[in-house]
């Protein structure tokens, strides 16, 4: 409908007087309020190792662990600023820990994800066990659990350790269901000894009388040896995914769904010189590469990727992977779980 002048100044002193009033016309907004497929402010990125890992050093020289509590650079989605979320629903930061230091145990309602980067020998408890890192490790602090980390003086052989961070922030904030607290000392006492939790579940085997409890896997250590030996053998049978490669989904063992009720993690291997076709998803989701050189194309633009790189590929933006002259290795996590739990997530193969 054409409108004369009269009725567009009519409407707009119209919407002046009931925005004093919190009112907002909808016919105006309803365009952006339901889009007819995903919009959003966030970009494909990606964050080169080399250039982040000085800026974490330089933390690491201007600030302890035990000041910061935690002393992580967040990746923050370039589209996105000031969010501290890389995608809509999940955050992302690189951790640094130095031999000797401690960040204090807390707990808090956000679950969050380790993904070793660099170093060993640091380790982190949760919920009473100790485990030690290694890159290509994945680990997993439940919801309210309490969770320190620490590493060994250089003495007893300690070296710095960065790990990936990966948490549901956005997702908790966006319920408002944020808590967190303290523990009343630096370190939790630890309970039981080290590897105890992967002998009870992570041995294809769970105790005879186990009765689930929580919505988060058991293990809370899924070691990179175990995931390349299975990455390595089917990748060697040639049995692969067009788009992906093998590509595994880290589990929990007593339900055989995700590890994380908000957060899917996933592992893959691209054989050397494998183009993958293109596909899309609703889960923005965020890479971590662990071995190899490759590409990315995301939404059309290419992003060239090295060992340790990070990158992000929003919801709904096209993305194809491609192993350089060696094969690749590629850790990712994304909001899937929530999405299929909720009806949400959709994936289409070969969009146009
Ligand atoms: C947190 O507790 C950790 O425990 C890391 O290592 C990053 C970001 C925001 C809020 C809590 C950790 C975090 C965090």
């Amino acid at each position: 409908m054409n409108i004369d002048g009269d009725t567009g100044k009519q409407r707009d002193e119209f919407y002046r007087r009931m925005d004093g009033q919190a009112l907002l016309p909808l016919w105006e907004q309803l365009h952006t309020l339901v889009p007819r497929q995903p919009a959003s402010d966030f970009i494909p990125a990606l964050w080169r190792y080399s250039k982040l890992r000085p800026f974490l050093m330089e933390a690491g020289r201007l600030i302890s662990a035990e000041e910061a509590v935690r002393r992580v650079l967040v990746l923050e989605n370039p589209g996105k600023r000031g969010q501290a979320a890389i995608t809509p629903s999940l955050y992302a930061g690189l951790q640094l820990i130095l031999p000797g230091e401690i960040a204090p145990s807390h707990r808090h309602t956000q679950s969050a994800l380790r993904f070793v980067v660099e170093g060993h020998g640091a380790y982190t408890s949760v919920d009473g066990e100790r485990t030690r890192m290694a890159p290509g490790d994945f680990i997993i602090t439940p919801s309210w659990t309490w969770h320190d980390h620490g590493n060994p003086s250089e003495a007893e052989g300690g070296e710095p350790v960065v790990w990936l961070d990966g948490l549901d922030i956005p997702t908790v904030r966006f319920f408002g269901a944020c808590f967190a607290e303290n523990y009343p000392e630096s370190r939790q006492p630890v309970l039981r000894p080290e590897g105890n939790s992967n002998a009870r579940y992570g041995a294809n085997l769970l105790p005879v009388h186990h009765k689930s409890r929580s919505l988060t896997s058991p293990i809370f250590k899924y070691p990179y040896e175990r995931t390349r030996e299975a990455l390595e053998t089917l990748g060697n049978h040639a049995d692969l995914d067009d788009w992906d490669g093998v590509k595994l989904r880290y589990v929990n063992p007593t339900t055989g769904g995700w590890a994380m009720p908000t957060i899917g993690a996933c592992m893959q291997l691209l054989p050397r010189g494998f183009q993958g076709k293109t596909r899309r998803s609703t889960d923005a989701t965020v890479f971590s590469v662990v071995e190899g050189h490759g590409k990315a194309v995301i939404g059309g633009e290419t992003f060239d990727f090295a060992p340790r790189d990070i990158f992000v590929v929003p919801s709904w933006t096209s993305v194809s992977l491609h192993a350089g002259g060696e094969e690749c290795v590629l850790f990712s996590y994304s909001d899937r779980p929530i999405q299929e739990a909720l009806g949400l997530l959709r994936e289409l193969h070969d969009p146009l």
